[in-house]
């Protein structure tokens, strides 16, 4: 199998779908253009079968403002907001859909009914964001985790977090995947929280506690990413350099560098929620409309067969 590793732009995550059968992708109050636009482009293309819940007239309104062909696409009217979530939520967990996106509505209505005890898509898991992003000054495609959904994830959430991932990058491709813990420092500082986590996550994984995986830190963001870095600060390592996965130490410092590669670095990404039945496409409303479609793509690409 293709490994995204070795690719370095995300318009090759159509190679991983080749030979893959369409999934059925159920888009939640889906009367928002950038969505709509890029879930339309995805099945134009052959990768999903959409389903658009939402209010219909709002849905005719955008794509014939746009010139978007929606014939033959499959539309539930509902207006409620609530109510559009609810049943695409639903589709999902009655096996009528293998994907979720989110439309035009809250990033937290969504994730709240993804989490609804009753009728959502909890596995039992923790849930947790990844991100893969192509940057021109990296040697290939790199994933980050957890910039958009666990606030403050303590050890605990951050083995989850790290597992949730790995099983991705796995489905990928990606056999023994590169993590590199971020933190402030490469030495373990007892007053510094994210390095104590990122110790005791490099050394369970020596212990073969965190599986499928090559975890070092602490390291800093530029040992992580850079082999002359790291070898100017005599730090020997097997991720420093060749990082596959950042791991996060929480959301603000993930959300910034998020957001420093996309608007200072012009990358790209891609984007998904892991940890439930099925892969959610939950991309925030700054994110361009190629950032919608690829974040697609990587759903379909781990998309249960
Ligand atoms: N995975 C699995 N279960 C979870 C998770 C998770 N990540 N988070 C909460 N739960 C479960 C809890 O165990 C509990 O049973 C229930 O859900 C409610 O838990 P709360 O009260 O702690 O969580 P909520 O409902 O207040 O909030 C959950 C959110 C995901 C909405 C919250 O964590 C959040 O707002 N995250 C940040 C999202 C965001 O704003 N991102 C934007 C950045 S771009």
């Amino acid at each position: 199998m293709l490994n995204i590793m070795v690719l370095k732009h995300l318009s090759e995550l159509k190679e991983l779908l080749v030979d893959k059968p369409t999934r059925r992708m159920v888009l939640a109050a889906a009367q928002d253009h950038n969505s709509l636009s890029s879930t339309l482009k995805a099945a134009r293309d052959g990768f999903i079968e959409p389903i658009l819940v939402g209010d219909k007239e709002a849905l005719q309104r955008i794509a014939s403002g746009n010139n978007l062909d929606m014939a033959g696409v499959r539309i539930i009217h509902e207006p409620d907001t609530d109510m559009a979530v609810e049943i695409a939520v639903k589709m999902v967990r009655s096996n009528q859909a293998d994907i979720l996106m989110k439309g035009k509505v809250g990033t937290s209505t969504l994730l709240k009914a993804v989490l609804n005890k009753e009728w959502g898509l909890r596995s039992g898991a923790l849930l947790s964001h990844f991100a893969i992003f192509e940057v021109e000054a990296y040697h290939k495609l790199i994933a980050v985790t957890d910039v958009a959904m666990n606030i403050a994830p303590n050890l605990a959430d951050k083995i989850a977090i790290v597992n949730n991932s790995v099983a991705c990058l796995n489905k990928l491709g990606v056999d023994l995947p590169k993590v590199a813990v971020l933190g402030a420092v490469e030495m373990v500082s007892e007053n510094m929280q994210a390095t104590l986590d990122a110790a005791l996550l490099s050394k369970m994984n020596q212990r073969d506690q965190i599986r499928n995986c090559l975890i070092d830190g602490p390291l800093a963001f530029d040992n992580a990413i850079s082999i002359e870095s790291a070898k100017h600060k005599g730090i020997k390592s097997g991720v420093a350099g060749d990082t596959d996965l950042l791991l996060m130490p929480d959301i603000e410092v993930g959300n910034v560098l998020y957001k420093s590669l996309v608007f200072f670095a012009h990358a790209g990404v891609a984007a998904v929620i892991l940890g439930a039945t099925a892969p959610i496409v939950l991309t925030s409303r700054s994110d361009s409309d190629q950032a919608k479609y690829y974040s697609i793509l990587l759903a379909a690409a781990i998309s249960r067969s």
